[in-house]
Protein backbone atom coordinates (compact mmCIF):
# COMPACT_ATOMS: atom_id res chain seq x y z
CA UNK A 1 0.00 0.00 0.00
CA UNK A 2 0.94 3.81 -0.50
CA UNK A 3 -0.16 6.21 1.72
CA UNK A 4 0.42 9.91 2.03
CA UNK A 5 0.57 11.39 5.97
CA UNK A 6 -0.40 15.07 6.59
CA UNK A 7 -1.12 16.81 9.89
CA UNK A 8 -1.75 19.52 11.69
CA UNK A 9 -3.52 21.85 8.83
CA UNK A 10 -5.05 23.84 11.57
CA UNK A 11 -7.43 25.19 8.65
CA UNK A 12 -8.95 28.76 9.26
CA UNK A 13 -5.86 29.67 11.63
CA UNK A 14 -4.82 33.43 11.51
CA UNK A 15 -1.31 34.46 11.92
CA UNK A 16 -0.93 37.94 13.35
CA UNK A 17 -4.22 39.12 11.60
CA UNK A 18 -3.72 37.58 8.55
CA UNK A 19 -6.02 34.81 6.99
CA UNK A 20 -3.84 32.09 5.28
CA UNK A 21 -6.75 30.47 3.62
CA UNK A 22 -5.79 31.08 0.45
CA UNK A 23 -2.12 29.64 1.53
CA UNK A 24 -3.75 26.12 3.20
CA UNK A 25 -6.11 25.62 -0.19
CA UNK A 26 -2.61 25.92 -2.54
CA UNK A 27 -0.77 23.09 -0.01
CA UNK A 28 -4.26 21.03 0.36
CA UNK A 29 -4.12 20.88 -3.23
CA UNK A 30 -0.24 19.46 -3.40
CA UNK A 31 -1.83 17.08 -1.10
CA UNK A 32 -3.97 15.89 -4.15
CA UNK A 33 -1.74 16.33 -6.47
CA UNK A 34 0.95 13.87 -5.16
CA UNK A 35 -1.69 11.66 -3.86
CA UNK A 36 -2.95 11.46 -7.80
CA UNK A 37 0.71 11.19 -9.39
CA UNK A 38 2.04 9.07 -6.89
CA UNK A 39 -1.35 6.85 -7.30
CA UNK A 40 -1.47 6.17 -3.10
CA UNK A 41 -4.49 4.45 -2.18
CA UNK A 42 -5.32 7.04 1.29
CA UNK A 43 -4.42 10.05 3.15
CA UNK A 44 -4.02 9.83 6.72
CA UNK A 45 -4.56 12.77 8.54
CA UNK A 46 -3.14 12.74 12.03
CA UNK A 47 -4.86 15.42 14.02
CA UNK A 48 -5.64 19.13 14.34
CA UNK A 49 -7.63 19.60 10.73
CA UNK A 50 -9.00 22.70 12.18
CA UNK A 51 -7.51 25.75 14.38
CA UNK A 52 -10.37 25.50 16.38
CA UNK A 53 -13.03 23.38 17.90
CA UNK A 54 -15.37 25.41 16.19
CA UNK A 55 -14.37 26.28 13.34
CA UNK A 56 -15.64 28.94 10.47
CA UNK A 57 -17.85 28.20 7.98
CA UNK A 58 -15.19 29.25 5.50
CA UNK A 59 -12.88 26.65 7.44
CA UNK A 60 -15.26 23.89 7.34
CA UNK A 61 -15.94 23.95 3.80
CA UNK A 62 -12.22 24.02 2.77
CA UNK A 63 -12.17 20.77 4.17
CA UNK A 64 -15.18 19.73 2.69
CA UNK A 65 -13.85 20.65 -0.65
CA UNK A 66 -10.50 18.42 0.69
CA UNK A 67 -11.81 14.87 1.78
CA UNK A 68 -14.22 15.58 -1.54
CA UNK A 69 -11.03 15.65 -3.52
CA UNK A 70 -9.70 13.07 -1.34
CA UNK A 71 -12.81 10.65 -2.21
CA UNK A 72 -12.84 11.97 -6.18
CA UNK A 73 -9.68 10.28 -6.63
CA UNK A 74 -11.39 7.11 -5.52
CA UNK A 75 -8.52 6.55 -2.59
CA UNK A 76 -9.55 6.22 1.05
CA UNK A 77 -9.07 9.03 3.52
CA UNK A 78 -7.83 8.06 7.52
CA UNK A 79 -8.51 10.99 10.05
CA UNK A 80 -8.11 11.66 13.77
CA UNK A 81 -8.82 14.90 15.71
CA UNK A 82 -6.57 16.95 17.60
CA UNK A 83 -6.02 18.93 20.55
CA UNK A 84 -7.48 21.89 18.46
CA UNK A 85 -10.62 20.26 17.42
CA UNK A 86 -13.51 18.53 18.89
CA UNK A 87 -13.69 14.93 18.71
CA UNK A 88 -17.28 15.30 18.75
CA UNK A 89 -17.62 17.79 15.60
CA UNK A 90 -15.00 15.74 13.39
CA UNK A 91 -16.95 11.86 13.88
CA UNK A 92 -20.11 13.68 12.41
CA UNK A 93 -21.52 11.43 9.96
CA UNK A 94 -18.81 8.99 9.98
CA UNK A 95 -20.54 5.54 10.19
CA UNK A 96 -21.91 7.21 6.67
CA UNK A 97 -18.77 8.20 5.12
CA UNK A 98 -17.16 5.05 6.09
CA UNK A 99 -18.98 3.45 3.91
CA UNK A 100 -17.19 5.57 1.04
CA UNK A 101 -13.86 4.66 2.35
CA UNK A 102 -13.27 7.97 4.42
CA UNK A 103 -12.62 7.21 8.07
CA UNK A 104 -12.83 9.81 11.27
CA UNK A 105 -11.63 8.64 14.81
CA UNK A 106 -14.73 8.90 17.07
CA UNK A 107 -14.58 9.53 20.76
CA UNK A 108 -12.73 6.85 22.71
CA UNK A 109 -15.48 4.83 24.22
CA UNK A 110 -13.54 1.47 25.71
CA UNK A 111 -12.34 -0.43 22.17
CA UNK A 112 -11.39 0.49 19.11
CA UNK A 113 -11.54 -1.96 15.88
CA UNK A 114 -8.91 -1.60 12.88
CA UNK A 115 -9.85 -0.36 9.67
CA UNK A 116 -9.02 -2.96 7.12
CA UNK A 117 -6.61 -0.86 4.53
CA UNK A 118 -6.47 -3.65 2.26
CA UNK A 119 -6.24 -7.41 3.35
CA UNK A 120 -2.63 -7.23 5.05
CA UNK A 121 -3.00 -3.88 6.46
CA UNK A 122 -4.88 -2.63 9.49
CA UNK A 123 -5.20 1.07 10.49
CA UNK A 124 -5.96 2.20 13.89
CA UNK A 125 -7.27 5.48 14.61
CA UNK A 126 -6.84 7.35 17.84
CA UNK A 127 -8.43 10.54 18.62
CA UNK A 128 -6.85 13.03 20.48
CA UNK A 129 -7.31 11.54 24.31
CA UNK A 130 -6.86 13.01 27.67
CA UNK A 131 -6.38 10.43 30.87
CA UNK A 132 -10.08 11.55 31.90
CA UNK A 133 -11.03 9.98 28.22
CA UNK A 134 -10.08 6.90 29.26
CA UNK A 135 -9.97 6.39 32.94
CA UNK A 136 -13.14 5.17 33.12
CA UNK A 137 -13.64 2.28 30.17
CA UNK A 138 -10.59 0.48 31.71
CA UNK A 139 -10.59 0.23 35.60
CA UNK A 140 -8.79 -2.38 35.94
CA UNK A 141 -5.01 -0.70 34.71
CA UNK A 142 -4.08 2.59 36.48
CA UNK A 143 -4.58 5.45 34.28
CA UNK A 144 -3.07 8.40 35.95
CA UNK A 145 -0.39 9.83 32.98
CA UNK A 146 -0.67 10.39 29.21
CA UNK A 147 1.93 7.22 29.56
CA UNK A 148 -0.51 4.78 31.66
CA UNK A 149 -3.19 5.96 29.33
CA UNK A 150 -1.66 4.93 26.11
CA UNK A 151 -0.36 2.01 27.33
CA UNK A 152 -4.04 0.64 28.73
CA UNK A 153 -5.53 1.88 25.11
CA UNK A 154 -2.67 -0.50 23.52
CA UNK A 155 -3.11 -3.39 26.13
CA UNK A 156 -6.69 -3.56 24.52
CA UNK A 157 -5.79 -3.88 20.88
CA UNK A 158 -6.80 -6.78 19.10
CA UNK A 159 -3.32 -6.57 17.08
CA UNK A 160 -3.02 -9.28 14.25
CA UNK A 161 0.87 -9.49 14.10
CA UNK A 162 0.52 -11.04 10.79
CA UNK A 163 -0.89 -8.09 9.36
CA UNK A 164 0.82 -4.35 8.40
CA UNK A 165 -0.46 -2.65 11.37
CA UNK A 166 -0.43 1.63 11.21
CA UNK A 167 -1.83 3.61 14.50
CA UNK A 168 -3.03 7.22 13.60
CA UNK A 169 -2.12 9.43 16.64
CA UNK A 170 -1.95 12.75 18.24
CA UNK A 171 -0.12 12.83 21.49
CA UNK A 172 3.16 14.03 22.91
CA UNK A 173 5.72 11.87 22.19
CA UNK A 174 8.95 11.47 23.62
CA UNK A 175 12.18 9.04 22.63
CA UNK A 176 13.64 8.26 26.33
CA UNK A 177 12.79 11.61 27.82
CA UNK A 178 14.10 13.72 24.68
CA UNK A 179 10.93 15.67 23.23
CA UNK A 180 10.85 16.33 20.07
CA UNK A 181 11.93 19.44 18.81
CA UNK A 182 8.84 22.06 18.83
CA UNK A 183 7.61 25.37 17.85
CA UNK A 184 5.34 28.66 18.68
CA UNK A 185 2.94 27.59 16.78
CA UNK A 186 1.77 24.40 18.99
CA UNK A 187 -0.55 24.33 22.42
CA UNK A 188 1.97 22.16 24.24
CA UNK A 189 2.06 21.87 28.07
CA UNK A 190 5.41 22.67 29.52
CA UNK A 191 6.84 20.21 31.48
CA UNK A 192 6.79 16.36 31.23
CA UNK A 193 2.84 15.64 31.92
CA UNK A 194 1.62 14.46 28.37
CA UNK A 195 4.82 12.93 27.48
CA UNK A 196 4.32 9.02 25.89
CA UNK A 197 7.39 7.08 25.39
CA UNK A 198 7.90 6.08 21.57
CA UNK A 199 8.61 2.26 23.09
CA UNK A 200 4.93 1.96 23.70
CA UNK A 201 4.24 1.88 19.94
CA UNK A 202 7.17 -0.96 19.31
CA UNK A 203 3.70 -3.39 18.00
CA UNK A 204 3.33 -0.62 15.27
CA UNK A 205 4.93 -1.18 11.73
CA UNK A 206 4.20 2.80 11.52
CA UNK A 207 3.01 5.78 13.25
CA UNK A 208 1.81 8.59 11.94
CA UNK A 209 1.77 11.45 14.50
CA UNK A 210 0.23 14.73 14.21
CA UNK A 211 0.85 17.54 17.16
CA UNK A 212 4.18 18.53 16.69
CA UNK A 213 4.25 20.88 14.13
CA UNK A 214 7.94 20.49 13.02
CA UNK A 215 8.46 17.30 10.54
CA UNK A 216 10.82 14.48 12.68
CA UNK A 217 10.85 10.80 13.46
CA UNK A 218 10.96 9.83 16.57
CA UNK A 219 13.95 7.21 16.98
CA UNK A 220 13.08 5.37 13.84
CA UNK A 221 12.08 6.52 10.68
CA UNK A 222 8.79 4.95 10.80
CA UNK A 223 7.28 6.55 13.73
CA UNK A 224 6.84 10.37 12.41
CA UNK A 225 5.27 13.80 13.18
CA UNK A 226 4.61 15.02 9.79
CA UNK A 227 4.75 18.87 10.38
CA UNK A 228 1.97 21.29 9.58
CA UNK A 229 1.84 21.93 6.06
CA UNK A 230 2.61 25.55 6.52
CA UNK A 231 4.83 28.06 8.57
CA UNK A 232 2.51 28.64 11.48
CA UNK A 233 5.46 31.27 13.14
CA UNK A 234 8.61 33.03 12.80
CA UNK A 235 9.78 30.38 14.96
CA UNK A 236 9.80 28.03 11.56
CA UNK A 237 11.12 30.36 9.45
CA UNK A 238 14.48 27.75 8.80
CA UNK A 239 11.46 24.92 8.81
CA UNK A 240 11.23 22.55 5.79
CA UNK A 241 7.78 21.31 5.75
CA UNK A 242 6.81 18.16 3.78
CA UNK A 243 4.37 14.86 3.16
CA UNK A 244 5.37 11.60 4.19
CA UNK A 245 4.56 9.25 1.61
CA UNK A 246 4.88 5.55 2.98
CA UNK A 247 5.24 2.48 0.75
CA UNK A 248 4.28 -1.05 2.90
CA UNK A 249 4.94 -3.07 0.10
CA UNK A 250 8.39 -4.71 0.36
CA UNK A 251 9.36 -6.25 3.88
CA UNK A 252 10.31 -2.55 5.10
CA UNK A 253 8.15 0.24 5.40
CA UNK A 254 10.07 2.98 3.03
CA UNK A 255 9.15 6.89 3.85
CA UNK A 256 9.85 9.52 1.38
CA UNK A 257 9.52 13.38 2.54
CA UNK A 258 7.84 15.02 -0.35
CA UNK A 259 7.98 18.80 0.49
CA UNK A 260 5.41 21.45 0.19
CA UNK A 261 6.20 24.40 -1.72
CA UNK A 262 3.92 27.33 -0.47
CA UNK A 263 2.14 30.17 -2.02
CA UNK A 264 4.30 32.88 0.33
CA UNK A 265 6.89 31.77 2.46
CA UNK A 266 7.31 33.24 6.17
CA UNK A 267 10.71 35.17 6.65
CA UNK A 268 12.59 37.18 8.16
CA UNK A 269 14.28 40.62 6.85
CA UNK A 270 17.14 42.50 8.66
CA UNK A 271 18.35 45.46 8.37
CA UNK A 272 18.38 49.62 7.94
CA UNK A 273 15.73 51.14 6.48
CA UNK A 274 18.35 52.04 3.36
CA UNK A 275 19.15 48.52 2.77
CA UNK A 276 15.39 47.04 3.23
CA UNK A 277 14.01 49.20 1.14
CA UNK A 278 16.27 48.44 -1.72
CA UNK A 279 15.44 44.84 -1.37
CA UNK A 280 13.25 42.56 -4.18
CA UNK A 281 9.10 43.13 -3.70
CA UNK A 282 8.06 40.08 -1.61
CA UNK A 283 4.53 38.58 -1.49
CA UNK A 284 6.39 36.57 1.51
CA UNK A 285 5.15 36.97 4.86
CA UNK A 286 7.91 39.16 6.88
CA UNK A 287 9.37 39.86 9.78
CA UNK A 288 11.56 42.64 9.49
CA UNK A 289 14.35 43.37 11.87
CA UNK A 290 15.15 46.93 11.88
CA UNK A 291 18.71 48.16 12.22
CA UNK A 292 17.84 51.62 12.96
CA UNK A 293 18.72 53.52 16.22
CA UNK A 294 16.17 56.43 15.61
CA UNK A 295 12.59 55.33 14.97
CA UNK A 296 10.93 56.18 11.57
CA UNK A 297 7.51 57.49 11.48
CA UNK A 298 5.39 55.56 9.30
CA UNK A 299 7.41 52.71 8.83
CA UNK A 300 5.49 49.37 8.25
CA UNK A 301 4.03 51.49 4.59
CA UNK A 302 6.94 53.62 3.90
CA UNK A 303 8.42 49.31 3.44
CA UNK A 304 5.26 47.84 2.09
CA UNK A 305 6.55 48.60 -1.49
CA UNK A 306 8.95 45.55 -1.09
CA UNK A 307 7.16 43.71 1.30
CA UNK A 308 3.47 43.38 0.30
CA UNK A 309 2.65 41.40 3.77
CA UNK A 310 4.67 42.54 6.89
CA UNK A 311 3.18 40.70 10.22
CA UNK A 312 6.04 42.03 12.42
CA UNK A 313 8.62 44.77 12.82
CA UNK A 314 10.88 45.04 15.41
CA UNK A 315 13.78 47.59 15.67
CA UNK A 316 17.06 45.87 16.87
CA UNK A 317 19.28 48.65 18.03
CA UNK A 318 20.79 49.65 21.68
CA UNK A 319 17.37 50.71 23.55
CA UNK A 320 15.81 47.31 22.29
CA UNK A 321 19.05 45.62 23.63
CA UNK A 322 19.29 47.21 27.25
CA UNK A 323 15.21 47.24 27.37
CA UNK A 324 15.86 43.29 26.88
CA UNK A 325 18.20 43.10 29.45
CA UNK A 326 15.93 45.08 32.04
CA UNK A 327 13.09 43.40 31.17
CA UNK A 328 14.78 39.87 31.73
CA UNK A 329 16.57 41.21 34.92
CA UNK A 330 12.88 42.53 36.17
CA UNK A 331 12.08 38.94 35.70
CA UNK A 332 14.06 37.48 37.38
CA UNK A 333 13.44 39.48 40.43
CA UNK A 334 10.10 38.73 42.75
CA UNK A 335 8.75 42.01 43.52
CA UNK A 336 5.53 43.13 44.79
CA UNK A 337 4.05 45.87 42.11
CA UNK A 338 4.54 48.70 43.60
CA UNK A 339 8.31 47.61 43.66
CA UNK A 340 8.20 46.88 40.49
CA UNK A 341 6.77 50.65 39.39
CA UNK A 342 9.47 52.33 41.68
CA UNK A 343 12.09 50.10 39.63
CA UNK A 344 10.22 51.45 36.75
CA UNK A 345 10.08 54.99 37.71
CA UNK A 346 13.94 55.01 38.84
CA UNK A 347 14.88 53.39 34.90
CA UNK A 348 12.55 56.38 33.04
CA UNK A 349 13.76 59.16 35.37
CA UNK A 350 16.83 58.35 36.52
CA UNK A 351 15.85 59.18 40.29
CA UNK A 352 14.18 57.19 43.02
CA UNK A 353 10.40 57.46 43.56
CA UNK A 354 10.29 59.92 46.52
CA UNK A 355 8.28 59.40 49.49
CA UNK A 356 4.99 61.16 48.54
CA UNK A 357 4.54 59.36 45.20
CA UNK A 358 5.97 56.07 46.74
CA UNK A 359 3.08 56.19 48.93
CA UNK A 360 0.32 56.98 45.87
CA UNK A 361 1.66 54.17 44.17
CA UNK A 362 1.29 52.25 46.96
CA UNK A 363 -2.41 53.69 47.97
CA UNK A 364 -3.08 52.45 44.23
CA UNK A 365 -2.03 49.23 43.89
CA UNK A 366 -3.62 48.18 47.30
CA UNK A 367 -7.05 49.46 45.76
CA UNK A 368 -6.88 47.80 42.96
CA UNK A 369 -6.60 44.95 44.62
CA UNK A 370 -8.95 45.08 46.94
CA UNK A 371 -11.73 45.55 44.03
CA UNK A 372 -10.74 42.26 42.88
MN1 LIG B 1 -1.18 21.36 15.91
Amino acid sequence: MKLLHIGDLHIGKKVKGFSLMEDQLYVLQQVIDTASEQKVDGIIIAGDIYDSSNPSNEAVNSFDKFISDIHSLGISCYAVSGNHDSVYRIAFGSNIMAKENVYFAKKYSGKIKPIEADKNTNIWLLPFMRPVDVREYHSDFPVGSYEEMMQSVIKNLDIDKKKTNILVAHQFITVSGKAPETCDSETVSLGTLDNIDVSNFEKFDYVALGHIHRPQSMGKDTIRYAGSPLKYSFSEKNDKKSMVLIDTTGKKIKTELIPFKPLRDMKEFTGTFNELSKMPETEDYARIVLKEENYISDIKHKLENNFKNIMEIVYDNAYTKTNNVIETAILQKKQTPAELFADFYEMQNNKKLDKERSRIVKEVFENMEGAE
